[in-house]
């Protein structure tokens, strides 16, 4: 299996490790866009260095309680990180994680290669835009909005509700003129979900390939891993390592994460232990 744009191809034959880049200005402690900029293009060095194969570039804070951000701000923190990391690596893949169709279609304009949108092309033109480009997408399953998500989180049966919720938006990204090989599968973890739910779909992932399509798998740093453990988020990089491993041994092929030269020792390993097989 593989994804493919028009003049890059990745195969998802073995796990690909996504390093994620936080444009947001809370994330900086300068605020200035200048050294925003450049620190965001030392810190997708750094994990291209480590063996991402992929960078995540994202301006909006989904956190719960986070404030949305308007489409200029959101505008203005990614495309010039879109911009500088495609100059100075035109072969890496670069994602942007988004929901808007301004942002899309402009980092599209500058060089990104995927979508990677935690509403699943909801938003107005959002279809279209990625339609027309016809580049791969990510499609994730969130009940909810990131606001509210994590208030009262309720399911008959977490599997089958993300299962079809998955199928459906699927039918309407085909019907839409996506092509199915473009479509990438998350499951979403900790997005309008408990700690029950998290783990319960953790270990069921195998009914997520009944599509046929790749699965991403974002666990890394977050609350079924760091209030389950009752530590600091940023310490958590053991638990995410094997969370991401879990779900590697269950075939799903791409990881977003925090700590990619860590994640990438880990996927080396399964990935031996995959082609032996
Ligand atoms: C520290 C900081 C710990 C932020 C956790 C977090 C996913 C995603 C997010 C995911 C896909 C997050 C954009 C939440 N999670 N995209 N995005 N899948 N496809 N929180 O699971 O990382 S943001």
């Amino acid at each position: 299996m593989d994804i493919r744009t028009s003049n890059k191809t990745l195969s998802l034959n073995e796990p690909q490790v996504m390093g994620i880049l936080n444009t947001t200005p809370d994330s900086f402690s300068d605020g200035g866009r200048f050294v925003s900029l450049k620190q965001a293009l030392a810190h997708a060095d750094s994990m291209i260095q480590a063996g991402a194969t992929i960078i995540d570039v994202g301006g909006e804070s989904t956190r719960p309680g986070a404030a949305e951000v308007t489409v200029e701000e959101e505008l203005n923190r990614v495309i010039p990180a879109v911009s500088a990391i495609r100059e100075k690596y035109p072969d890496i893949w670069i994602s942007v994680d988004t929901s808007k169709a301004e942002v899309m279609q402009q980092s599209i304009d500058v060089g990104a290669d995927l979508i990677n949108d935690i509403r699943s092309l909801q938003e107005p033109g959002a279809l279209a835009v990625v339609a027309k480009a016809d580049i791969p997408v990510c499609l994730m399953h969130m009940q909810g909005q990131p606001g509210t998500m994590q208030e009262r989180p309720e399911y008959r049966d977490v599997i089958q509700e993300v299962y079809t919720f998955l199928k459906d938006r699927i039918a309407v990204c085909e019907e839409a003129g996506i092509r199915r090989e473009n479509i990438i599968l998350d499951p979403g973890f900790g997005f309008g979900k408990t700690l029950t739910h998290n783990y319960h779909l953790l270990a069921n992932l195998n009914t997520f390939h009944q599509f046929g399509l790749p699965l991403l798998i974002g666990l890394s740093r977050k609350s079924m891993l760091h209030q389950f453990l009752g530590k600091h988020p940023a310490d958590c990089m053991v638990a995410s390592v094997v969370c991401a491993a879990v779900a590697a041994t269950q075939g799903a092929q791409i990881f977003r994460v925090h700590d990619v030269d860590e994640t990438v020792e880990a996927m080396k390993i399964i990935s031996m232990i995959q082609t032996n097989q």
